[in-house]
């Protein structure tokens, strides 16, 4: 059976980043017109004014300090609170595909990999631009991935919300494994700020743009320089507590088309209070499964959406309070980006360790849904 690796993995990070300030005087400036504006039903009950937010509040809560987008000026904008990014015509390269091209190229770069030589295409990512044809697609033909394979290539979209990385690693170590492919893209472009709503104090800061890339092989094709996939392990667990009821179905409905909940939604505390044992739980399990005691884990890359829940995950697994060098953040500049947290914390933060080392990958979100991915670093 061959043995999968991940060969290189990369990153395309939008030219824009909003601070915690830039947001919440967006946000506050909203506040102020909104309640000017229905000044008559607050004073009369029927309605709560909408309450300040604060940079504080969000840096204690989340430990965010500011995140990437792909449209700034529209975002901050009390008038507009959405990025506008202009549709273009079907003969152009769609926005996804265009972020994704960007990681794609940097992690092939790093592994020497010739787009061709690529067998298969896997977008896996929360925030999909459109059902079909699928974005993977679009991308196996914008690098030309498969001009040498025998298949010629394929590619598909799938969907985990921020598990959708640790997902796809496991779909690609299984077609390495059985001999489907011998090398597989997986990219993880995220406009999250497509799904947020920006005038809920709740959720408006939660969010960020980018792509990650992550290339899968057989370690008898893959560059020298690796990191052997050991063991991937992954859980679903039903729960309405992180929702977005945007699709296709929306137009047959009698209601409203703009209802909120056609947005990003979460019960923030809840989550933070059912996933953090979850994830512990899985991470244990596969540690078991491999006899590596959680000592000889020599870092956790871990998904990016709360450092409380980071600091407590990584206490359950290792034991004690992790270092920053045990369990890298990135989520303070880079928000929560989905799918592609674990993977930048991963890309950022691996060139420091040694053969030997072992480290851990581990994602999660809606769903619930959970993935981790073990491995080791080669020569
Ligand atoms: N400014 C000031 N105060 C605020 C603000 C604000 N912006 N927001 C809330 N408050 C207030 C509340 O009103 C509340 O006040 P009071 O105590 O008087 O009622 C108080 O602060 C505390 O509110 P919370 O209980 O909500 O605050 P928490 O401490 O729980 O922190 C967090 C909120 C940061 C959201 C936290 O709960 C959290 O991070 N939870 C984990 C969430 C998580 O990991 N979610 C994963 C979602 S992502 C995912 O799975 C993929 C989705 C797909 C991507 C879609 C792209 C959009």
């Amino acid at each position: 059976m061959n043995v999968p690796v991940i060969s290189a993995t990369g990153l395309f990070v939008p030219d824009d980043s909003i601070s915690n300030d830039e947001l919440v005087a967006s946000f506050n400036r909203w506040a102020d017109a909104d309640n000017a504006a229905n000044r008559e039903a607050i004073e009369a009950g029927g309605r709560e004014p909408v309450a300040h937010s604060s940079v504080e509040f969000i840096e204690k809560a989340s430990g965010i300090q500011s995140r990437y987008v792909m449209s700034k000026a529209s975002i901050l904008d009390p008038a507009v609170m959405v990025p506008r990014l202009p549709e273009r015509a079907d003969d152009e390269l769609s926005i996804l595909a265009e972020m994704g091209v960007a990681a794609a190229h940097d992690a092939l770069r790093k592994a020497g990999r010739a787009a061709a030589d690529v067998d298969a295409v896997i977008v896996a990512c929360s925030n999909l631009e459109r059902p079909y044809p699928a974005i993977a697609v679009e991308i196996q033909a914008a690098l030309g991935v498969g001009a040498n394979s025998l298949t010629r290539g394929f590619g598909f979209d799938m969907n985990v919300a921020c598990s959708s990385a640790t997902f796809a690693i496991q779909i690609a170590a299984d077609f390495v494994r059985s001999g489907t492919a011998r090398s597989v893209l997986i990219v993880n472009p995220e406009i999250c700020s497509g799904h947020l709503n920006f005038r809920d104090r709740d959720s408006h800061f939660i969010f960020g743009d980018v792509a990650t890339a992550i290339l899968v092989e057989a370690e008898d094709f893959a560059p020298p320089q690796h990191w052997r996939i050991l063991g991937t392990r992954l859980s679903t667990q039903f729960s309405n507590n992180i929702r977005n009821n945007f699709g296709f179905l929306n137009r047959a409905r009698p209601e409203s088309s703009d209802a909120p909940d056609r947005l990003f939604v979460q019960q923030g505390r809840k989550v933070f209070k059912e996933v953090v044992p979850m994830v512990a739980d899985l991470i244990r399990a596969e540690l078991e499964h491999l006899s590596i005691a959680p000592e000889n884990l020599r870092r956790l890359w871990l998904h990016q959406a709360n450092a409380g829940m980071n600091r407590l995950i990584a206490h359950k697994v290792l034991g004690h309070e992790a270092s920053e060098d045990e369990s890298p953040t990135v989520l303070d500049t880079f928000a929560n980006t989905s799918s592609a947290g674990s993977i930048i914390a991963f890309d950022r933060h691996s060139a420091d360790l040694v053969p030997g080392d072992i480290g851990l990958i581990c994602s999660f979100g809606a769903g619930y849904s959970a993935g981790c991915v073990v491995v080791r670093k080669t020569t």
